[in-house]
């Protein structure tokens, strides 16, 4: 039977124009003296399922690390977070590791709402009716727009909320766009409400380098994959082959600082954008950072967010955490 589940649904807010926001966008950082793109044109179908795949490598240890804390922790969190009846999750994708707090909630009696955010009305959907069959009694509320621009469509509050973000996906932020991003999630909280952070902690050089060049090149592919979403949606002619992938962890920033270098000198054309792009032989440009971060350096971004850390959980090896932060006013 294909009735709508009464216990769902589904808002969607996408922008009308997100091929000529990615045009705008693309030019700008491919005009620039220092060439730069934008971490999130890596997910299309190939990016996603190449992401899915550095997620078990050997050497990429923050999805392993996050799912463990929460199969180990989710009941301390949930309780640290004060019994919340909604779990709002922000890039919710299939849900993964989000059913360890919400099984968590429901031991505790608190759970009553889930509210998925992600950009995947497809995914939004199908994770909604998996859960409203795993857990009876819940409701989802999905919301189908891309976070970082649409945070306020967040359905009104009954009880309180817990806001996860969970993957360590805030490190991709330059400083400026995460104050900006806390400071709004900040806004949307109440008292009462928590919001739980995933973050990947500051270690060893030789680690973090490992962990974004592994040893089979998931991760080159990966990084060069951008340059296939461009040549398809832009009309461009990148030779994929001409470019090479660079991981350096930047200690002074604190983040990994991921680039493609170009192996020869070379000219690329956009179609799409009637642009020609120059690079010298050796020339790098970035396609992402991923800020590394620790307790005392996010507890002052949270102060400046005017957030508090409620609650500290890392893994046994203090590789990664999850942070609970509540607005201090
Ligand atoms: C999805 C942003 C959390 O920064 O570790 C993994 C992306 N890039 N390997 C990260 C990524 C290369 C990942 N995040």
């Amino acid at each position: 039977m294909t009735t709508i589940e009464p216990e769902i649904t589904i808002e969607v807010h996408l922008d009308a124009d997100s091929a000529a926001a990615m045009a705008r966008d693309v030019r700008l950082g491919l005009s620039a003296e220092f060439k730069e793109l934008a971490p999130k044109y890596f997910y299309d179908d190939r990016g996603s399922r190449l992401f899915e795949q550095i997620t078990e490598l050997d050497e990429y240890y923050p999805t392993r690390a996050e799912r463990g804390i929460l199969a180990d922790r989710s009941p301390e969190i949930v309780a640290a977070a004060g019994d919340p009846a909604t779990l709002v999750e922000l890039g919710s994708g299939s849900a993964a590791k989000t059913r360890h707090l919400l099984s968590a909630m429901r031991d505790a009696g608190c759970l009553s709402t889930y509210v998925p955010v992600d950009i995947s009305e497809e995914i939004t959907h199908d994770t909604a009716q998996c859960l409203v069959d795993e857990y009876p009694g819940l409701e989802v509320h999905g919301l189908v727009c891309d976070f970082e621009h649409h945070l306020e469509r967040i359905p009104e509050r009954s009880g309180s909320r817990l806001i996860a973000f969970l993957g360590g996906t805030i490190g991709n932020l330059y400083p400026d766009a995460r104050r900006e991003f806390l400071a709004r999630i900040s806004g949307l909280l109440e008292p009462g409400d928590r919001l739980l952070l995933g973050t990947d902690l500051v270690k060893e050089r030789r680690r973090l380098e490992a962990a974004y060049d592994d040893a089979g090149g998931v991760t080159a592919e990966f990084n060069k994959n951008v340059l296939a979403v461009l040549n398809r949606e832009l009309g461009a002619d990148f030779d994929l082959d001409a470019f090479e992938h660079v991981a350096r962890y930047d200690a002074e920033a604190g983040r990994m600082d991921i680039r493609l270098r170009s192996l020869a000198e070379q000219r690329v054309r956009l179609d799409d954008l009637d642009l020609e792009v120059a690079f010298d032989a050796g020339e790098e440009m970035r396609t992402e950072i991923s800020s590394k971060f620790t307790r005392d350096g996010l507890e002052a971004i949270y102060a400046e967010a005017g957030l508090g850390l409620a609650g500290w959980f890392t893994d046994p090896a203090a590789d990664y955490a999850l942070s609970l932060a509540q607005r201090v006013d």
